[in-house]
């Protein structure tokens, strides 16, 4: 057998973040490909729907009736999925049957009123009145005493049950840190107690140095193909100085995240010339009271397409009974990504 090399062999990689593991196998990247692959179709829509629920001046369930807003506008979730007034209690029944109430607050937010947009079409000034509502929210959620965690996301595109084109986003905060967040607190803490520095300083100036996984950067933040990444297109975006949220960033730092925002975006649409699907969401310190020197406010980019705007990566079979695994590596994802132009395809056409 000849010598080991991780472009062509099979490996698994560590993810410091979460604790887990993802198979890699290069060499089936290799293998001819026969199933479909569809041309993407752009349907062009209008700025404004008069059967949106997101868009401004329209009814949402309930009878609740959208302002005649501008730019940004929030509202709670609803049909939120966490509620603030549940009472406390729970099950307790041993080791095998464990329940606890959950209380929270859920809220959606619209990036634009202009039904026909998408962030990576958007101006970043624009996409900076996105940050500061992020920004806003928080803060006010962050404040309340029975919110300890606050995840803000977006879901993006049918394929990912996104239920409105409408450019919008999600939070829900909650009184307990989620699963994954709550991987990323213990594996943070380990990694600052020992280095005195956060995990994701040091991992960013290690792919600084390395190069091939980066993909674009800017005064205050990096977009790169982390090196554990599962999913095809997986990316992050990590801010170079090491805060614990979004409060902590400074006015520059803010538009730097604005303008990250839209050129990984730009990067995603024109890789199948479509509007690309994915789940994003920050990635904060808890709001527990705590300081949390160990954060490092990071955002990941989960999108599900694989070869085409229609063919898509199933996480099935070996994935949910094992591993996630994976065939194009993080640095070929991450080569064709940043080979890809800067403009977005729509504006070429
Ligand atoms: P998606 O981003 O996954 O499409 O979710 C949109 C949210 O909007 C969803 O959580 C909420 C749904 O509960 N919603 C309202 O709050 N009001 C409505 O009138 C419809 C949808
Ligand atoms: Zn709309």
């Amino acid at each position: 057998m000849s010598v080991f090399n991780i472009e062509d062999y099979p490996h698994r990689r560590y993810n410091p973040l979460t604790g887990d593991w993802v198979l890699v196998s290069p060499h089936r990247a290799k293998r001819p490909w026969q199933g479909q692959v569809e041309k993407s179709v752009t349907e062009e829509k209008p700025p404004y729907d008069p059967g949106c629920y997101l868009c401004p001046g329209n009814e949402r369930a309930g009878g609740k009736v959208n302002p005649d807003y501008k730019d940004t506008f929030v509202f709670t979730n609803d049909f939120s999925a966490l509620l603030s007034d549940t009472p406390h209690g729970g099950i307790d029944e041993g080791e095998l049957f464990k329940a606890e109430s959950e209380r929270g607050i859920c809220k959606v937010i619209c990036f634009s009123e202009n039904h026909s947009l998408t962030i990576p079409e958007m101006p970043v000034p624009d996409i900076r009145k996105v940050v500061d509502l992020w920004c806003d929210e928080f803060r006010e959620l962050s404040e309340k005493d029975f919110i300890n965690y606050v995840q803000v996301f977006e879901n993006k595109g049918a394929i990912m049950g996104c239920s409105n084109p409408h450019p919008h986003g999600q939070i829900w905060s909650s009184s307990s840190i989620p699963v994954e967040p709550a991987k990323e607190c213990k594996t943070q803490k380990a990694y600052f107690e020992k280095h005195g520095r956060t995990l994701l300083s040091d991992y960013l100036k290690a792919e600084l140095e390395k190069e091939v996984r980066i993909l674009a950067q800017n005064e205050s933040f990096v977009a790169l193909v982390p090196f554990w990444a599962v999913w095809p297109f997986e990316t992050m975006v990590v801010s170079k100085r090491a805060v614990q949220n979004i409060l902590a960033l400074t006015d520059e730092e803010r538009t730097g995240l604005a303008g990250i925002y839209k050129q990984l975006t730009i990067m995603y649409d024109n890789l199948f010339e479509v509007s690309f699907p994915y789940s994003a969401g920050l990635h904060q310190a808890p709001t527990d009271g705590g300081s949390h020197p160990e954060w490092h406010l990071h955002i990941h980019f989960y999108p599900p397409l694989l070869r085409s705007a229609t063919v898509k990566k199933f996480m099935v079979g070996y994935e949910m009974l094992a591993m996630p695994q994976r065939d194009i590596t993080a640095e070929g994802a991450a080569k064709r990504l940043r080979e890809l132009p800067e403009i977005h395809f729509k504006q070429t056409r």
